[in-house]
């Protein structure tokens, strides 16, 4: 079964959108293999936006993504990876389609409630950055 990463971002998670968000998750037909609560380190939240590391908005991404808890989720279903991207919705909560994730939890492009791996080679990277031991 293939896995994707997923993070419940910290505004989302401060303004009690988790269980909402998770039953979302479930409704579309998802495993959560494993879940947790925790706030990132520098160094995991560099890791793990590294591909952007020259964008304008990297250290304000990081301070965000830092600055209280998060629930960092492995999921698993058949195309896991594109269909938790599909369940968010576009990056931008503005034009994210209704019925979305990120339309009905997501504030602005930086706080999106949600992250998830945009390919194969990405869930794998991220999860082991997150994750060290779920099956
Ligand atoms: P996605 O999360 O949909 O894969 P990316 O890869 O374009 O979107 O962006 C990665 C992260 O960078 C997003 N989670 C988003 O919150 C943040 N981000 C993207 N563009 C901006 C921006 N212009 N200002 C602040 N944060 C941004």
């Amino acid at each position: 079964m293939e896995k994707t990463f997923a993070i419940i971002k910290p505004r989302a998670v401060k303004e009690g959108h988790v269980d909402d968000i998770v039953a979302m998750i479930k409704a579309d037909g998802f495993t959560v293999d494993c879940m947790e609560t925790i706030t990132i380190t520098q160094e995991q939240a560099q890791e793990l936006y590294v591909e952007h590391k020259e964008r304008p908005f990297f250290g304000e991404m990081v301070e965000t993504m830092t600055a209280s808890p998060v629930v960092v989720m492995q999921l698993s279903k058949e195309g896991a990876v594109k269909a938790w991207r599909d369940l968010m919705g576009a990056t931008n909560p503005a034009e994210a389609e209704a019925g979305t994730v990120r339309a009905k939890f997501g504030k602005s492009i930086g706080e999106n409630a949600t992250h998830g791996s945009d390919s194969l080679q990405s869930a794998e990277r991220e999860l082991g950055i997150f994750f060290k031991n779920c099956k």
